[in-house]
């Protein structure tokens, strides 16, 4: 019998040694210890020793109960401030009862994406660090054009320049495609700008290009009429078109939409007039054709630039554009 404790006695600790959770450490001591555990059911046995035998058992019994006892105890604190394994895996895990949504900028751009993919058009990002000649030299703005100036313009220690427009991906995508080609570039733009309800000093602008043979001002305004009536989901959509002025493109032009947020009778958002600049955009002027290295004897091509922040707007009728930015999700999770 004393045998049997001693072997009981060497096996549990050897147990507790390695037990690494507070259910496991309870199932060896109902094992062991419980009403009818290996020792318990030991103890009960030596009713039927002689008295001698009794003593003798007896202190062996006690001493394997005590240190058993005392091995489960310590383990059992040692797993308490460890916070037991079991704890750390008794949670109830629930599904959270708001699901995100992708921000409306980025959801007018992936539907852009798509759109213009399904064109054929690549898909360039560029980088929002430029150099002063990506995003002016190389598209044609003079040395002195205001949009050089420090107002308008973020500049970095270095000479370089937080991308003023995504123009300044034009000639880079010129040169790694080749001509012919078609790519929009969207992204993230920056203005040293005064901020009011249509104008941000980060936004959004998506760039397209257009280089084959024989390309007109006829195949510019159906692609934009195309971008818009597919993106606002309006087939009869209201557009205009005034003469533009940019550096890069000759003959340049602006083309405006209705206020799709007053319809046209004039808000603080299309400051009155009825009308939104949605897309700046025209014929590549030859300097940047050539800058990108493209024969313009042979090639011409369009360009545009729409903003893409202004866009999101008309299209989930946000009225400030400092709401676009605010990060404020009860506002912008209503947007659908
Ligand atoms: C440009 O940036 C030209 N690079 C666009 C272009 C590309 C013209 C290719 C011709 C050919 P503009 O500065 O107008 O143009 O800006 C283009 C669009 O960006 C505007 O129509 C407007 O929708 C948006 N935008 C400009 N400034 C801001 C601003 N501060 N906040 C929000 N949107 C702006």
């Amino acid at each position: 019998m004393v045998e049997k404790i001693n072997q009981i006695e060497k096996e549990t600790l050897d147990e507790l040694s390695k037990v690494k959770s507070l259910d496991a450490l309870e199932e060896i001591r109902v094992k062991v210890m419980g009403k009818k555990g290996s020792m318990t059911e030991i103890l009960k046995s030596m009713k039927d020793l002689s008295v001698e035998e009794k003593k003798e058992v007896g202190k062996v019994a006690n001493i394997a109960k005590t240190k058993i006892s005392e091995a489960i105890d310590a383990k059992k604190e040692e797993l308490e401030n460890q916070g037991g394994s079991d704890k750390f895996f008794d949670y109830t895990y629930t599904l959270p009862e708001k699901v995100g949504t992708y921000h409306p900028i980025t959801k007018v751009q992936q539907e852009i994406e798509e759109i213009f993919q399904g064109m054929g058009f690549m898909v360039d990002y560029g980088n929002e660090v430029v150099t002063e000649f990506e995003n002016f030299t190389s598209v044609n703005v003079p040395e002195d054009h205001p949009a050089r100036d420090m107002q308008d313009t973020f500049w970095l220690d270095n000479g370089e320049l937080l991308r003023t427009q995504t123009s300044a991906q034009q000639v880079n995508v010129m040169k790694k495609y080749g001509a012919p080609f078609k790519a929009i570039v969207p992204g993230r733009t920056f203005r040293n700008e005064k901020v009011d309800a249509s104008h941000e000093n980060t936004f959004f602008q998506l760039e397209g290009m257009l280089v084959d043979e024989k390309v007109s001002v006829a195949n510019l305004i159906y692609f934009m009429r195309e971008l818009l009536s597919k993106v606002l989901d309006e087939k009869d959509l209201e557009v205009r078109l005034r003469p533009g002025f940019f550096p890069f493109v000759e003959p340049g032009f602006e083309l405006d939409m209705k206020c799709k947020l007053c319809g046209g009778k004039g808000c603080r958002t299309c400051k009155n007039s009825g009308w939104i600049e949605m897309l700046p955009c025209g014929m590549i002027h030859p300097n940047v054709l050539k800058a990108g290295g493209i024969d313009t004897e042979k090639y011409s091509g369009f360009a545009f630039g729409l903003g893409l922040t202004r866009l999101a707007m008309m299209k989930y009728g946000i009225k400030e554009i400092r709401e676009m930015n605010s990060m404020d999700i009860r506002k912008l999770g209503q947007i659908r």
